[in-house]
């Protein structure tokens, strides 16, 4: 087995600041929380822009340049912006940072779903939500397609190529493996691909240990088994380790963070997403499973370095 890459998904854009005090927004707070995940084993760090005030998503790719350029100075750990953004940014202005920061790798979306996080706009009293935007926010996604036609995914693809940016893709359902089937037949797409496995999202794969074994098996037989490497994303607790924990056991990596939860144990908010990475590490050392460090983690998927991005 590989050693275990894990990373660290630090503010997502559905997370919100009424959910948890400890979402980190500005790019200061962003690289500090980087920093405490590498030191706690992470290899890779997910990252969504936030306002540094009110926590809301953002779009600026000035943003972007200063959180990963202060990362940088901190550790070694690898910085892979989204490519998702926000609900109201077209493809082509998520896809800017890719040519702007050229960054080892990048997510890649593999298919246009619903994305909802409606549900939690009922969860709270007004007096209760702490940002003007976050009710609306989270209403507006009832109605809210994340877009990712075959045209985007093949842009998206080709421009990182060009930055020399390795993609790593997220599938929120087995129908995106076929997508994926469907452009390595046209030759668009080649291997060796990195892949994630997202389960949890309202409009997604729900976050079910059959379903990674059911992704897993799909890949397996779609695109080969050693054509590709994945990673696993459970959404919620206790989805989030116990999906972790089976891919350790069978020889994926493993993604936590406060974008994807935001409790370390039943009831208890987790203090940053190190202490989520800090229990991964734990789980995996008790299984036998090694760590990867960052440049291990750039060895077994073949990134190009972190001397070869723009910032
Ligand atoms: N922007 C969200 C709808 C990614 O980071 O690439 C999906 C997302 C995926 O967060
Ligand atoms: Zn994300």
């Amino acid at each position: 087995m590989d050693k275990l890459i894990i990373t660290a998904a630090l503010t997502g854009n559905i997370t919100l600041p009424t959910q948890t005090p400890h979402l980190p927004f500005s790019p200061e707070q962003i690289a500090e929380e980087a920093k405490r995940c590498a030191d706690a084993g992470a290899a890779s760090i997910h990252v969504h822009a936030r306002d540094p005030k009110t926590g809301q998503p953002s779009t600026s790719p000035a943003l972007y340049k200063e959180i990963a350029t202060l990362i940088k100075a901190r550790t070694d750990v690898i910085f892979v912006p989204t490519t998702g953004g926000t609900a109201t940014m077209t493809p082509q202005e998520r896809l800017q940072l890719v040519p702007a920061l050229k960054p080892e790798m990048a997510t890649c979306n593999l298919g246009s779903i619903n994305f909802s996080i409606h549900p939690i706009a009922d969860r709270y009293e007004d007096y209760e939500w702490k940002q003007p935007w976050e009710k609306s926010f989270a209403a507006s996604t009832k109605d809210f397609i994340f877009r990712n036609t075959f045209g985007d995914i093949e842009v998206f693809y080709k421009t990182m190529l060009e930055n020399g940016t390795k993609p790593e893709f997220e599938a929120y359902d087995v129908g995106h493996l076929y997508n994926i089937a469907y452009f390595l037949r046209r030759n668009i797409i080649r291997p060796p691909i990195w892949i994630q496995f997202v389960t949890g999202i309202l409009g997604g794969i729900g976050a079910d240990l059959e379903n990674i074994l059911f992704m897993k098996q799909t890949m397996d037989r779609l695109i080969g088994t050693d054509n590709y490497k994945y990673s696993v994303i459970g959404c919620g607790y206790p989805a989030e380790f116990n999906i972790g924990t089976l891919s350790i056991m069978i020889g994926g990596m493993v993604r936590v963070g406060l974008e994807d939860n935001i409790f370390i144990s039943k009831g208890v908010l987790a203090k940053g997403s190190y202490e989520l990475v800090e229990k991964v590490v734990r789980i995996a050392k008790e299984l036998g499973r090694e760590i990867a460090t960052p440049d291990e983690a750039r060895q077994i998927l073949g990134l190009k370095g972190k001397d070869k991005v723009n910032f």
